[in-house]
Order: structure tokens, then C-alpha cells, then sequence
């Protein structure tokens, strides 16, 4: 696995630097630090999104899967639900006053009241369940391939849009978030992030996180780059990572 890993990253970045050559419109952003603020070293981030002041976070393992409402100033949870341990929480989003949770392999989805975290439903899912966002209509699901699920808010599917590079697809899009109008994409187990029409599934720019998290903040158990989250009232935009000890609040700027 973790062979396969290094052979992958190292195919995507020749692939987007050969795609810098060949298609100048790929832009390429770098990532500047705003803020930074603390987060909870036992949450392995899964889905991260705006709610109003606060941060709402999904974090997956067995045994360790939770829903948040996040302080953003503490990093502490003010309501807080745990999984069953047979669950392996991934990616969420708010549509509707309605939060939307996937699992992993469970082939099950869930809903929750979005202000009262009230349980509303469990819903059958046809794949794995990696990243969620909306775009204030759809539901839009990663599944670890190239390709982004539109589905309406009973998990109907609507479209498939399929994510490319110079026409070539780009695998293990993770975490999503939709900002200004695009889909953001944590590209799994690489510090990149991609910008994608969601008309075409065109990556249109590139975000470099390299360093995001610094070395003295790093330990045995920091996992990858994980978790993008939109601010709509402020237009702040906020990366973290699985078991990472800060979140932060980031511009982007040409590389
Ligand atoms: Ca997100």
C-alpha cells in the first residue's frame, strides 16, 4: 500500500508538471498562513464545513468516529456524537437544515438535524463514501476515483462528473468543499488540493500545501492534509489534516 502511495504521488506530479508545460490555464497556487488555531489532535478528519461561527467535523476510525460543532477559537467540540464502533465515518455537508454523513464501507449514509444533531435517518449508499460538499442543491460525493457524484437530498443520483487533468483523470479526490463556485479537492495522501469546474470536471488550478503543517508540529501520528472548509459570511477558507494539532485559515498566492 504504502508503495503503491509513493508510486502514485510521484506519477501526479509529473502529471501536473507536465501539465503546467502543456496547458498554461492550470494555474498553480501556493498556500499563505492567515491564522492559526487549534484542533483536536484525536480527530481524524473526514469532512469539515461552516456552520454560521462555527466548524462542523466528521472524523472516521473504527471506535474513534464523531460528529462536531466546533469552537473555532478552542478547537474544543460544543455538542458532540459518537459512532458506533461498526461505523467508519468519512465526509459531511449541510443542505436543508440537514447533515449529511458518509461511512466508509458501510454502504450507509446518515442524517442528522443540523442544529440539534438529532438522528433523522440512515440511507442505503452504493460505494465506498470518501469526501461530501453541496452546492446548496446537490449532494457532491468522492469515492476515492476520478469521479465527483451529484446526488439530490434523498441520494438520487443526478450526474457523474469525471475530474481531469490535460484530459487525463486524476484519482483519490478525498475531501471536498464547494467555494465561489468550484469544487475544491483534497488530492488523498499528497498535500495538493485541486480547483474543478463542476461544469466540465476541469482541474482549472492547482494549491500546493507543501509545509502547511510544520515539522515541529509533526509527530508518529500526523496523518495527511485532510479537511477544507468554506466560510460563505466571510469568505475565509480553512485547511487541516488528519491528527494535525492546528487548523488554519489561508490565502492563496501565484507559485
Ligand atoms: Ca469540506
Amino acid at each position: 500500500m504504502r508503495q503503491n502511495a509513493v508510486i502514485f504521488i510521484a506519477a501526479l506530479l509529473v502529471l501536473i508538471s507536465a501539465t503546467s508545460c502543456a496547458d498554461a490555464k492550470v494555474r498553480q497556487y501556493k498556500v499563505k498562513v492567515v491564522n492559526e488555531y487549534p484542533h483536536d489532535v484525536t480527530s481524524y478528519t473526514q469532512g469539515l464545513f461552516f456552520q454560521g461561527d462555527y466548524m462542523v467535523e466528521t472524523t472516521g476510525q473504527w471506535g474513534e468516529s464523531t460528529l462536531r460543532k466546533v469552537d473555532l477559537a478552542t478547537g474544543k467540540a460544543v455538542m458532540r456524537l459518537d459512532f458506533n464502533r461498526k461505523y467508519f465515518v468519512e465526509g459531511s455537508a449541510e443542505l436543508d437544515g440537514n447533515i449529511y454523513i458518509l461511512t466508509w464501507k458501510n454502504k450507509v449514509a446518515f442524517m442528522y438535524d443540523a442544529s440539534t444533531f438529532e438522528y433523522k435517518s440512515t440511507w442505503s449508499y452504493p460505494r465506498e463514501g470518501w469526501g461530501l460538499t453541496t452546492d446548496g442543491r446537490s449532494l457532491i460525493a468522492s469515492d476515492g476515483s476520478s469521479r465527483l457524484y451529484f446526488m439530490d437530498k434523498n441520494f438520487k443520483q443526478q450526474k457523474v462528473l469525471n475530474v481531469t487533468i490535460d484530459g487525463r483523470p486524476v484519482n483519490m479526490l478525498n475531501e471536498l468543499e464547494w467555494i465561489d463556485g468550484k469544487i475544491w479537492a483534497n488530492v488523498y495522501m499528497t498535500d495538493l488540493i485541486l480547483i474543478i469546474d463542476p461544469s466540465d470536471g476541469k482541474v482549472e488550478a492547482t494549491v500546493d500545501c507543501t509545509g502547511l503543517l510544520p515539522a515541529s508540529l509533526r509527530d508518529k501520528d500526523t496523518d495527511v492534509l485532510n479537511g477544507i472548509a468554506f466560510n460563505p459570511e466571510n469568505g475565509k477558507i480553512y485547511l487541516t489534516g488528519k491528527y494535525w494539532k492546528r487548523l488554519y485559515e489561508i490565502e492563496t498566492v501565484a507559485k
